[in-house]
């Protein structure tokens, strides 16, 4: 069994691509299962044969503990890593190729805290990987994509999985656009180049500063641009998930 953790900022795209890869990986005939992490979901774009929300209720522990939603929501994100046996027994039951992990929106709350990683440590799966998502139209400003470049790195050294970074959303920008993000990444010297460009005081010199940090730390940059509205790219993203689970299956 292969899990893969969808994760990033608020409203990246999480779920819509947990929805549309598994709808593209059983076309292929590849049975896949589709679990839900985030208690707050109130509309998924999918059915999730495995949902946390079954566990933990925001409104519940609202009353119970006089708590407001963003209370209830730190709560059951900390409420997450108890789970972890009866959602690896869920998703034993259902014997998939793949599961995929759609994470809850504000990221901070799996992955910075301590219930994120040790529920990803705990499930049973054999080979895990993290999808990390940069969502286009936000990551079209250079200081934004720097950011994210952080929130990328902040993610793999907590997880510690082997991560495919994707830009999501790709149908919202022109070509051109997406060409040039995807460049910032791969082209050396040219994201530098855009950040000391821009208007903004003291600010581009500290991106620069900052990506030059991250630029040492060897983690890999590149990135697959996709649109999960439209399944572009699809194919690419796909190799690069299966590439990326065979190669941990190994090591
Ligand atoms: N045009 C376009 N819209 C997208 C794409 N992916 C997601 N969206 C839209 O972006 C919004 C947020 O998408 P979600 O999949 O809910 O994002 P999320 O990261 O799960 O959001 P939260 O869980 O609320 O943080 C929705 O309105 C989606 O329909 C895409 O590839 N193209
Ligand atoms: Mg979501």
């Amino acid at each position: 069994m292969y899990g893969i953790f969808i994760l990033g900022t608020a409203g990246c795209g999480k779920s819509l691509l947990a929805s549309s890869l598994a709808e593209w990986l059983g076309r292929e005939s590849k049975s896949v299962v589709i679990v839900n992490l985030d208690p707050g979901a109130l509309r998924l774009p999918y059915f999730p044969q495995v949902d946390v929300r079954k566990y933990i209720s925001l409104q519940e522990l609202m009353e119970k503990y006089g708590l407001g939603p963003n209370g209830a929501l730190i709560m059951a994100a900390d409420l997450l890593a108890d789970q972890a046996p009866r959602l690896s027994e869920e998703i034993a039951a259902l014997n998939p190729e793949y599961a995929i992990i759609d994470t809850p929106g504000q990221m901070e709350l799996f992955a910075f805290r301590v219930s994120g990683p040790y529920l990803a440590r705990e499930l049973s799966l054999d080979q895990k990987m993290v999808l990390y998502l940069f969502d286009a139209p936000f990551c079209s400003d250079p200081f934004n994509y720097v950011s994210n470049l952080f929130l990328s790195v902040a993610v793999h050294l907590r997880f510690t999985l082997p991560q495919v970074n994707v830009l999501t959303k790709m149908d919202l920008l022109s070509e051109q656009t997406i060409k040039t993000i995807l460049q910032w990444s791969t082209v050396p010297g040219m994201l530098e180049a855009t950040l000391l460009s821009q208007a903004g005081g003291s600010v581009p010199l500290l991106a620069r500063d900052l990506l030059a940090a991250i630029s040492r730390l060897r983690f890999d940059f590149s990135m697959i641009a996709s649109s999960a509205r439209y399944f572009t790219n699809f194919v690419n993203l796909v190799a690069a998930i299966e590439r990326t689970l065979t190669r941990g299956e190994k090591e």
